[in-house]
């Protein structure tokens, strides 16, 4: 007896050894993932075809990789778009369609990509901007460890309102005064902002992108120094792009101001949804923004050149971060999977911000480096529609990893195999009436009408009552209306609908051809009726209905 307990006890223990030894191998040839967000960054690269963007190290990825041309998030605007991605569950499902809704409080138990690939072997670990914000972040659940603070050379930036110049520190603190003695708590949310942006003779590390990106790096090396057989899935977020444009001087000065060239449909749609454009909430919150009319002449192209400087910091930053994959010697194994959470009206439509259903607030860049991508592939592009929420089967597929059964987004992988194959018949995008909310998508709170916002949201409004007339009823507008983008090869589709009926009667269509107006100046729903039923049947059949074969 005393002899076969042994003998159990022997092959428990072999068993037990032999099986960690397998997973510590299989663990072994995983790739590393690099997941790079970029804020607010619309599709303006040079590896886009942009004549202004300086975006080097952006462009080197794209030549080794996989740019996606067609490329859509699911809501233009950070927390549900992020919330999506990362659960891989769209907005309508986990129900997240603002910036001040978490994804957990709803979802306790849904299974984000850094908590499956946890779970699966890997590291896990993000620093700056992934989800929307550090309350959102899923410390417990989606990260296996924290960043490498301690191994920072630099002190983390301590910058009141993100400013590094006294002037605008001071702006920053003194409109934020004004703001809350004029209307109380309410200004915290947004109305007490200092300048649009900033251009300091700092240097790289100054700003919070620049200091993250240093605890990225120092991250990394502490992982591959510790461990290097585990597999890490690396989330760096950076949050420029987004509003305030503060970038250090010299990439400013990378720019001639007079050849940065400026939008040229400056006007909202012909017959468009009057709800669908906003009054540029967001941008003109900022010190030095008119609070009403155009945002044009000598501002407009300040504005721009700040954004464009932003993308420059943040595209060299990029270039850090993939020069220390390869100091650490793991290039050659990591995944590079970059993104940006939604795109930009830069004045297009004459509006500033993102937050509409149209194709300059939707389509966002996407691009990925894979090891073992086929090499006549690398540096291609691909026109297939591909979402934000595709990433997450994406970067499992990649790394050998079983699906979670919830996802609803569908791996790309075979387009990295051959760019060129047909793909998903539409994208799908959606936003809560663009016009009627706070620019974090949240409902107009009664305060927000009674601020300086006040005239504005009375403009739109009155453009809504006068092309909605009977249809008007505030409730709806203002609470339960939500547009439904679906992009196909060729359409544009975007229908608003009372969210809580869902099978009633669409309250306003809007269509735009691509292939003979690409930037979405006439809205052709009116005269195309026959057109707009048949796209409506492909839009019934939702996103199930339209994914690739
Ligand atoms: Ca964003």
């Amino acid at each position: 007896m005393k002899n076969i307990i042994g003998i159990f006890f022997i092959l428990v223990f072999s068993f037990s050894c032999g099986t960690k030894e397998n997973t510590k191998n299989q663990a072994a040839k995983k790739p590393n993932i690099l997941f790079l967000a970029i804020d607010d960054l619309r599709p303006e690269l040079g590896c886009y075809g942009s004549d202004i963007a300086i975006t080097p190290n952006l462009d080197a990825i794209a030549k080794d990789g996989l740019r996606f041309n067609r490329a859509y998030c699911q809501q233009p605007i950070c927390s549900p778009s992020r919330a999506s991605l990362m659960t891989g569950a769209r907005p309508e499902t986990i129900g997240v369609f603002e910036n001040f809704a978490y994804f957990r409080d709803e979802n306790p138990d849904i299974i984000t990509l850094p908590q499956h690939l946890r779970a699966n072997g890997y590291e896990t670990v993000h620093c700056g901007k992934i989800y929307h914000k550090p309350a959102f972040a899923d410390l417990e659940k989606s990260w296996s460890r924290a960043p490498a603070h301690d191994k920072v050379a630099y002190p983390k930036p301590k910058l009141p309102g993100g400013y590094a110049l006294p002037e605008n520190v001071a702006l920053f603190k003194k409109n934020r005064n004004e703001m809350l003695a004029k209307y109380g708590d309410v200004s915290k949310f947004g109305l007490g902002k200092g300048p649009a942006y900033e251009s300091a003779d700092v240097p790289d590390q100054t700003y919070e992108d620049g200091y993250n990106v240093e605890l990225a790096i120092a991250t990394l090396k502490d992982m591959v120094n510790k461990d290097r057989e585990t597999p890490f899935f690396l989330g760096m977020g950076f949050k420029l792009p987004h509003l305030n444009w503060v970038a250090p001087k010299k990439y400013w000065d990378k720019y001639d101001r007079d050849k940065i060239p400026m939008a040229t449909q400056t006007n909202a749609p012909e017959n468009g949804a009057a709800m669908g454009l906003h009054a540029s909430f967001e941008l003109r919150a900022r010190q030095g923004i008119p609070k009403s009319g155009p945002i044009e002449g000598e501002l407009a192209k300040t504005l721009k050149h700040g954004y464009l400087a932003s993308v420059t910091y943040v595209d060299a930053l990029v270039g850090k971060m993939i020069a220390a994959l390869e100091e650490n010697g793991v290039r050659e194994n990591t995944i590079i999977m970059i993104w940006s959470d939604h795109g930009w009206h830069l004045g297009d439509m004459g509006i500033w911000g993102k937050a509409t259903n149209y194709e300059i607030a939707t389509r966002v860049p996407m691009m990925i480096w894979t090891p073992n991508m086929p090499d006549k592939n690398r540096g291609k592009a691909t026109n297939a529609l591909v979402e934000l929420i595709d990433m997450y089967p994406t970067l499992c597929e990649l790394a050998g990893i079983e699906l979670p059964a919830h996802l609803e987004g569908q791996s790309f992988q075979p387009l990295i195999a051959d760019p060129n194959r047909t793909w998903k018949k539409a994208a799908f995008t959606q936003y809560p009436n663009p016009a009627l909310r706070e620019w974090a998508a949240n409902p107009l709170s009664p305060a927000m009408r009674e601020t300086y916002f006040g005239p504005l949201i009375q403009e739109v409004e009155g453009r809504i009552i006068e092309q909605q007339q009977e249809k008007w009823d505030r409730d709806l507008f203002e609470n339960n209306l939500m547009g439904y983008a679906m992009r196909t090869d060729r359409y544009r589709l975007i229908v608003w609908k009372d969210r809580t009926q869902p099978e009633k009667t669409p309250i306003e269509i809007e269509l735009f051809d691509h292939q003979t107006d690409p930037t979405e100046t006439v809205n052709i729903a009116p005269k195309e009726r026959e057109l707009v039923a048949k796209l409506m049947m492909q839009f019934n059949k939702g996103w199930e209905g339209n994914l690739a074969e």
